[in-house]
């Protein structure tokens, strides 16, 4: 229901949506939320402005009419602050209401990864460590890019992000994901793409100098391409036996 009426606003206020791709399973759920307080900040910005120039020209210098002194003391002039509050109110408990559940279901909720991929931020690049074909990280036939990440459409992954630096922040516009990268921790989150393509990543984080220029690429797949891609790349690839070695950088 929370959903339903999300989407509603996403739809027919598609602020975000107009110049931008929804492609994760997310997306329109926090396209709704900025929609919905775009429409209730709106409609209340409309509104007193409306009265604001109303009671201005109304009460304009006229000859002959002295000016009187209101303090707004009165029950009948507190009426125009303590009624439009309470309906201010009750509309925020909306906005509370969509903006928690999107929060719980992206950041507080963690479904259960089909692939897990690592996602590395440093002054001024970011390297993204693929499963290979074994489908587990962190073993030999891992893919690691430097600013080139490729997920498949419909699968759900887990990412494992980290900086080796300073603050950085993981931004998939097209997924309206975004998540600091903090020295010392892992963090883990969750995507699924649901359209393939190829998008921007940004650092959303001001990490020094460079950070206008760490921009990345996301290649969404459908599962032949995705295959494909990964028997081309990985690196135990025409190989017996895994190397021990870790994961080579390609690119
Ligand atoms: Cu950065």
């Amino acid at each position: 229901m929370i959903q339903n009426f999300l989407h509603f606003f996403a739809d027919h206020f598609p602020l975000t949506g107009l110049h931008l791709d929804a492609a994760s399973t997310f997306a329109r759920d926090i396209d709704g939320v900025i929609a919905l307080i775009f429409v209730l900040v709106g409609f209340w910005f409309i509104l007193s402005e409306g009265v604001f120039f109303w009671l201005i020209f109304k009460f304009k210098a006229k000859d002959g009419v002295k000016a009187q002194y209101v303090a707004g003391e009165t029950q009948s002039e507190k009426r125009w602050i303590t009624w439009p509050h309470m309906a201010v109110l009750v509309c925020d408990v909306f906005i509370i209401v969509g903006a928690v559940w999107v929060w719980y279901n992206v950041k507080q909720n963690l479904p259960p990864a089909q692939q897990t991929v690592r996602v590395i931020g440093q002054q001024w690049a970011w390297t993204f460590v693929h499963p290979g074909p074994d489908g587990q990280i962190d073993s030999a036939d891992d893919i690691a890019l430097v600013d080139e990440l490729h997920v498949q459409k419909g699968v759900l992954y887990h990412y494992k992000l980290e900086s080796r630096d300073v603050l950085h922040d993981f931004s998939v516009p097209v997924f309206r994901l975004k998540q600091d990268a903090i020295p010392g921790r892992i963090i883990t989150g969750w995507f699924e793409a649901t359209q393939t393509g190829e998008y921007d990543i940004q650092c959303a984080e001001i990490c020094g100098i460079g950070h206008g220029i760490m921009g990345a690429r996301i290649h969404i797949e459908s599962a032949a391409d995705h295959a494909a891609w990964m028997s081309q790349h990985s690196p135990t690839r025409n190989v017996a036996s895994a190397p021990s070695s870790p994961a080579s950088v390609a690119r």
